[in-house]
């Protein structure tokens, strides 16, 4: 994962051992290394299934906050706009029947608080807003919605990153 160097395997590992200090050019060259760790180009982020959805950080698998893979890189989406509609496309392209639209304060569904789910980190990008999806639509990608170039600044902060909670619906339980 921190690929850039053997020495540099997490960010605690990046601080030069006090034991054996190295040369000053060869601290400098490190200290270069470790904050390409911390720059938002992370490489956590990295997906190779554009289009693809999933829910992070719920309690349960078929909840949590929504990140849609867009070219090449995880990201969320903001919740303005977000809906119901919107919601059961990403629980469809799950494998769900159906999807509930959860915000940034949770939601009660059946007696039970969903959410609210942790938001994105901040160096991840908030790909999509004002998504409107239709009945129709099969996958999130396909939704009209605002891009990350038009985007509120209150989305592009993660303060306001869409969830989503699913179900399998049955006619019983309708
Ligand atoms: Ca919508």
């Amino acid at each position: 994962m921190y690929a850039h160097s053997p020495s540099c395997t997490s960010p605690r590992s990046c601080i030069p051992s006090s034991r054996h200090p190295p040369p000053r050019p060869h601290y400098t060259r490190s200290a270069v290394v470790c904050l390409s760790y911390l720059r938002p180009s992370a490489r956590r982020y990295i997906c190779n299934n554009n289009g693809a959805v999933r829910l992070v950080a719920g309690a349960t698998p078929a909840e949590g906050t929504i990140q849609i893979c867009k070219g090449g890189v995880w990201g969320t989406v903001c919740n303005d706009g977000w809906d119901d509609t919107d919601a059961t496309v990403v629980c469809r392209q799950l494998g769900y029947t159906q999807g509930w639209a959860v915000d940034t304060t949770g939601r009660t569904f059946m007696d039970a608080t969903i959410g609210p789910f942790p938001q994105g980190p901040t160096d991840m990008r908030v790909w999509f807003s004002q998504v409107d999806c239709s009945d129709t639509d099969i996958k999130l990608e396909s939704c009209p919605n605002t891009g990350h170039a038009a985007m509120e600044l209150s989305c592009i902060d993660h303060s306001r990153d869409a969830g989503a909670f699913c179900r399998n619906e049955t006619s019983s339980s309708r």
